[in-house]
């Protein structure tokens, strides 16, 4: 019986889909079948439903459980999305959209993900979780083929932000970070957060911003090229990738996702976690107007976290957690604080933000007004 699979393994076929076809290395497929089984049969087990970012499914701060099994489901897609008037990309995604879904879980739960390459999908995939152990991530366990699903279970032993991502090889792996395959998975301390003195806080919101650099190629007009698939783009993407200057760097997929209809809400008063992961470049979050009152930089909840930051620092590969309370109503800027990334190439979220002035906290003494440049001003200079 010819199988889909041995049609993709079959040599015929490469010429005509290489990308799908690509035999993984040595180092990227492992088979641990051979290894003594774990008996994990009194854990409990909940299923979760996984929404699109900037939101994130209901969880639990402080788990009011012992550790569980927890399950996820995702679907890689790979698609056309639009990241700006007359930008187009051959995306790849975890469950359509770019970032893919971030995940909450508590230390000590397992994560048991069913991955699911979707049959019309051209290429090879997996997911590497930062946050497991072993396995490439659980790269090497998970390589699917189109119209093959795999399931990874890991168990979740270092509480924090962490980027997942594909990580299928070779040169494939940065065309497909960057090409939108990356996330955010976040373990929570099963007690919860804690600030720098270690006493508990929580949060009202959490938001899930995922920046993404991409590279389309242009024309000889300097007009963006469009492609039918991911393959037709992969040789020109390369050429622009491979020159480390983005054409696009942007929050949740595309330049505005989340300004005007998008823009992300809070009331004064709320306090809101902002999760920020880059997979592939750093990057600088800053919230203008605002500040980060607790700040875990790295992601990482077993490190104190920073306080009052005005901007924050995350490398290129993981996830940072800012979290602060809104004092003033308004419309902050939300951004990548390189602001050639912010505003020319697309890194600006908008929170806007309900509730009453507050003049004690800032006041306009004097409207914007003609003044006399005879007599005042005179004293500003030394
Ligand atoms: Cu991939």
């Amino acid at each position: 019986m010819f199988t889909r699979r041995t049609a993709l393994m079959g040599a015929a076929l490469v010429a005509a889909a290489p990308f799908a076809i690509r035999t993984a290395g040595a180092e990227e497929v492992m088979d641990t079948s051979a290894a003594a089984k774990v008996d994990l049969s009194s854990l409990p087990r909940r299923k979760v439903k996984l929404l699109r970012p900037p939101f994130v499914h209901e969880h639990e701060q402080v788990a009011s459980t012992g550790p569980s099994i927890i399950e996820f489901e995702m679907r890689i897609v790979e698609k056309e999305l639009q990241l700006d008037e007359g930008a187009w990309v051959q995306a790849m995604t975890f469950n359509g959209s770019v970032p893919g879904p971030m995940m909450v879980v508590h230390e000590g739960d397992y994560v048991e993900l069913t991955l699911y390459n979707a049959p019309e999908n051209m290429m090879q995939h997996n997911i590497d979780f930062h946050s497991a152990t072993g396995a490439l991530g659980g790269g090497s366990l998970t390589l699917v083929n189109p119209g093959e699903k795999a399931v990874l279970r890991w168990k979740a032993t270092r509480p924090g932000t962490f980027v997942y991502h594909c990580a299928p090889g070779g040169p494939m792996i940065p065309w497909h970070v960057v090409s939108g395959m990356s996330g955010c998975i976040m373990v929570l301390p099963r007690d919860g957060l804690k600030d720098h003195e270690g006493k508990p806080v929580s949060y009202d919101r959490v938001y899930y911003i995922g920046e993404n650099d991409f590279y389309i190629p242009r024309d000889a007009d300097g007009a963006y090229k469009r492609y039918a698939d991911a393959g037709e783009g992969y040789s020109d993407m390369l050429e622009v990738m491979n020159k480390l200057i983005p054409t696009h760097v942007v929050f949740n997929g595309r330049v505005g996702a989340l300004t005007g209809e998008g823009a992300l809400q809070a009331e004064q008063g709320e306090t809101v976690l902002f999760v920020h992961s880059q997979a592939n470049r750093d990057s600088r979050p800053h919230l203008i107007g605002g500040h980060g009152d607790l700040v875990w930089e790295t992601g990482k909840f077993n490190n104190p976290p920073e306080r009052d930051l005005e901007t924050w620092f995350i490398r290129g590969g993981s996830a940072g957690a800012a979290l602060y309370t809104f004092l003033q109503p308004g419309v902050y800027a939300y951004v990548n604080h390189n602001l050639i990334e912010a505003v020319n190439l697309g890194a600006t979220a908008h929170v806007i933000v309900g509730g009453e002035w507050n003049n004690d906290l800032m006041e306009q003494v004097v409207a914007p007004v003609e003044y006399d440049a005879l007599h005042e001003g005179r004293s500003a200079l030394p």
